[in-house]
């Protein structure tokens, strides 16, 4: 068939919008409607070409909903009409780390998607009869995708897709952090690096285990408002203090519980682990940086009892979890609608990603 899609050509460059040829699902494989799409600091990330796993062209978008069109032989869990959200976490529930239930990095498909093709090897994507790749399995800058069974979550059908597209990504991500990841109890006080599109859902995590103290970090004052309303008690502005760790070592009266880097930026990293409570702070870095980046910290700060983590999709089963944080955004009890700043049609995506870079937005979402 035919479809629209932004596709990015070469680092660096704006999208440009495409007629693209897409080939039907195969066996295990669904066709999906993509009906809006949020655009995630991770694809302008990998549009910048620090991604050691950016390949271009590709259509790029992570962070999508839309409507089962068609399914492959053998699909069995889903069906024309199904409303869904592509996971770029699949969910086979047979690999061995879906099953060790540590870890929510299902392998099943890992490795061809971190290639840009889908798991028989091959793209299903052609723009002028040259194949493109698919971009973290997902590809939601297309109107039109394939995905495989394991990586469609499937949602209630009464859900706006303008706003649960966003559980896709930064929804899940900032609130599984804090719920599936660090697991932070009542009391506990935490602090946030980077008050964005993940920031801001790690705060609203927070405030929903009822953590004491919420402590965010930007350099961005105009993050202050919002990061409020969403629960943030103290705001620190890194360039108005001294030192940032000293200072939230002083504000949590010996350091944080919880720490979470929302940048992706090593030296903000290292802050996060070091403003930790001794014996038992926990810093969980969530930031994606650039290839080559390191981290660096004196190993005393790991011997004293400090603890450093990652996380990915905040660590959610998404075939299990995205379905229950859907009903969460349904039932009033985690707000999403203020948190999408700038709506778009897909001509317009560009925007979207000027107005990140310009940190104007929170989220843009692209309607199809
Ligand atoms: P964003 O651009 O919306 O937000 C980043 C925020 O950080 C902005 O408010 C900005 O002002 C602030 N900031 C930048 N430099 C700073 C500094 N030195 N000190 C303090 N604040 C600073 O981005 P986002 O969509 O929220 O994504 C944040 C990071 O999370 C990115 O690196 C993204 O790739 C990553 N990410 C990771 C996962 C995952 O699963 N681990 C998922 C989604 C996004
Ligand atoms: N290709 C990148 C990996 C970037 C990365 O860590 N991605 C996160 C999701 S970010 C979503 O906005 C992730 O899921 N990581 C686990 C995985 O398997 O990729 C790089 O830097 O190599
Ligand atoms: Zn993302």
């Amino acid at each position: 068939m035919k479809t629209k899609a932004a596709v990015a050509w070469k680092a660096g460059d704006p999208l440009t919008i495409e007629d693209v040829e897409l080939e039907g699902p195969k066996a295990g494989e669904v066709l999906v409607e993509v009906k809006a799409t949020g655009i995630c600091h991770t694809d302008y990330y990998t549009l910048s070409g620090a991604d050691p796993e950016g390949l271009f062209p590709a259509i790029l978008g992570h962070e999508g909903a839309g409507v089962v069109l068609e399914t492959g032989p053998g699909v069995s869990t889903l069906a024309p009409g199904d409303h869904v959200i592509p996971l770029y976490t699949p969910e086979c529930r047979q690999c061995k780390s879906c099953l060790s239930r540590k870890t929510n990095l299902c392998t099943a498909i890992r490795s061809t998607q971190g290639k840009g093709l889908m798991p028989d090897g091959t793209s299903r994507f052609k723009v002028g009869g040259k194949p493109v790749h698919h971009y973290m399995g997902t590809s939601t800058f297309s109107n039109h995708i394939v995905v495989p069974e394991i990586a469609l979550a499937k949602i209630r059908s009464d859900a706006p897709f303008d706003k649960v597209c966003y559980i896709g990504c930064g929804v899940t991500t900032g609130i599984g952090a804090v719920l599936f990841t660090a697991k932070v109890e009542a009391g506990a006080n935490v602090v946030v690096f980077g008050l964005g599109g993940i920031g801001l859902n790690v705060i609203q995590g927070a405030r929903m285990v009822g953590a004491g103290k919420i402590i965010g970090v930007d350099l961005n004052p105009a993050r202050e408002a919002m990061a409020r309303k969403f629960g943030m008690t103290h705001f620190v502005n890194p360039s108005e203090v001294d030192n940032v760790v000293d200072h939230i070592i002083q504000l949590t009266d010996g350091g944080a519980d919880y720490s979470f880097e929302c940048i992706g930026n090593t030296k903000v990293m290292r802050q996060a682990l070091e403003c930790c409570h001794r014996g038992w702070g926990q810093s969980i870095i969530i930031g994606v940086a650039e290839a080559g980046a390191e981290i660096a910290t004196r190993p005393f700060q790991l011997v004293t009892g400090r603890v450093w983590k990652g996380t990915a999709f905040g660590g959610a089963r998404g075939r299990t979890d995205v379905p229950r944080i859907v009903d969460w955004y349904m039932d009033g009890k985690i707000n999403i609608d203020d948190l999408i700043t700038h709506t778009l049609p897909l001509d317009r995506i560009n925007e979207g990603f000027d107005l990140m870079k310009r940190g104007e937005s929170i989220r843009s979402v692209v309607m199809y």
